[in-house]
């Protein structure tokens, strides 16, 4: 950025992590109530090493407090679903250790050509809301459609994105490619943007980077991963390996990919289906309609990195791979299917205050 802010890595300090508490019936089944628990678990877990914020709605105000241990955070603020990483600010640093938030435009993951949901002007207000309440100047970005779970940075000038979701016809149809990624470097400080051709199949994001690919530190990234040549994720991700092997980073770094194994593949059922309400008439999700289940889609907490878990035979191997590369910090599995029936996962549901000073 011209005047010295960057976007830091996930992995860099912390002064506190945003949640939204989860209510919206055509997103979670049978009323939230599961998703909700799983939200508390999840908030409780980074609060062992952070400040946790919630925000609620009016109507769920007094439940979320009950819910929530008194050192979280529950303030009252209006949303039209619960996806913090995507529409709460992108923080940014100067060297200085003072922070501000940048307010993207939101339109529900491609407005009204492939959005999942109308109206989103809730959601779209949430970054401008949270950046005064927590006293940080703003950057008005409202022209440029993007969403958090779409960027995944380094913190030493480096981002990783996916070509269907920054260059989908939903987002900014009248940019290229080249302008597009001038504004990223512009406004999250990177001079390397590094594009892969896909994320995990059938992520509604338009596949989303979070949920494919992570870094884990300067120059390593994970990425999930299929031996079953079969599936059709298997192309998806080695195309993706391609293409992290030829990149370099920001500082010149070829990138060490760690393989992260995906789930087998995660199906909804009848009776998930039968919980949910529809959405402007339509069913949100199909009986057997598989869901993108990815061990990527985690938060790096100060001292914890919580993933989810889906009760499969890969938990075990995700979580062993992942603490492996992250010996300063517990890693904590939690059952997320709950959340996954959602459209997405932790670390789309949480959003990072980096911690202010050097
Ligand atoms: O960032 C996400 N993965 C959220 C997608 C939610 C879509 C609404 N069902």
């Amino acid at each position: 950025m011209q005047d010295g802010y960057r976007m830091p890595g996930e992995f860099e300090p912390h002064q506190g992590c945003i949640m939204i508490f989860p209510e919206r019936p055509d997103s979670w089944q049978y009323g939230a109530y599961a998703a909700r628990k799983a939200f508390v678990e999840i908030a409780k877990v980074i609060a062992d090493s952070e400040q946790v914020t919630v925000c609620a709605s009016a109507s769920q105000y007094d439940n979320a407090r009950a819910a929530l241990p008194a050192h979280i955070r529950v303030v009252e603020m209006s949303s039209n679903d619960s996806w913090a990483r995507d529409y709460a600010p992108t923080f940014v640093k100067n060297n200085a250790g003072e922070l501000r938030g940048v307010d993207w435009g939101f339109n529900a993951w491609g407005g009204l050509y492939d959005g999942l949901y109308f109206p989103w002007d809730k959601d779209n207000q949430m970054a401008r809301k949270l950046c005064d309440l927590f006293e940080k100047d703003v950057y008005d970005k409202r022209d440029f459609i993007l969403e958090g779970g779409s960027i995944h940075v380094d913190g030493q000038g480096t981002c990783i994105v996916t070509d269907p979701c920054l260059l989908g016809k939903g987002r900014n149809p009248q940019m290229t490619k080249k302008e597009i990624e001038e504004t990223l470097c512009r406004y999250l400080g990177v001079s390397v943007v590094i594009w892969l051709p896909c994320g995990i199949y059938n992520d509604e994001t338009n596949e989303h980077v979070d949920n494919i690919c992570a870094f884990t530190a300067p120059g390593q990234v994970v990425l999930a991963w299929t031996e079953d040549r079969s599936d059709v994720q298997y192309e998806m991700s080695t195309a993706c390996l391609e293409t992290l092997e030829q990149s370099r980073d920001a500082a010149g770094r070829k990138l060490k990919v760690h393989k992260l194994p995906l789930p087998k593949p995660v199906t909804i059922t009848k009776e998930e289906c039968e919980g949910l309400d529809f959405c402007d008439g339509e069913p949100t999700r199909t009986p057997g309609e598989r869901l993108a289940a990815s061990y990527v889609n985690f938060y790096i907490a100060n001292k914890n990195v919580v993933m989810p878990g889906f009760g499969d035979a890969m938990d075990k191997l995700a979580r062993e791979t992942l603490q492996e590369l992250f010996p300063d910090r517990r890693v904590i599995q939690i059952y997320a299917r709950d959340i996954l029936i959602g459209g997405g996962n932790i670390h789309c549901i949480t959003q990072q205050i980096p911690a202010q000073g050097c």
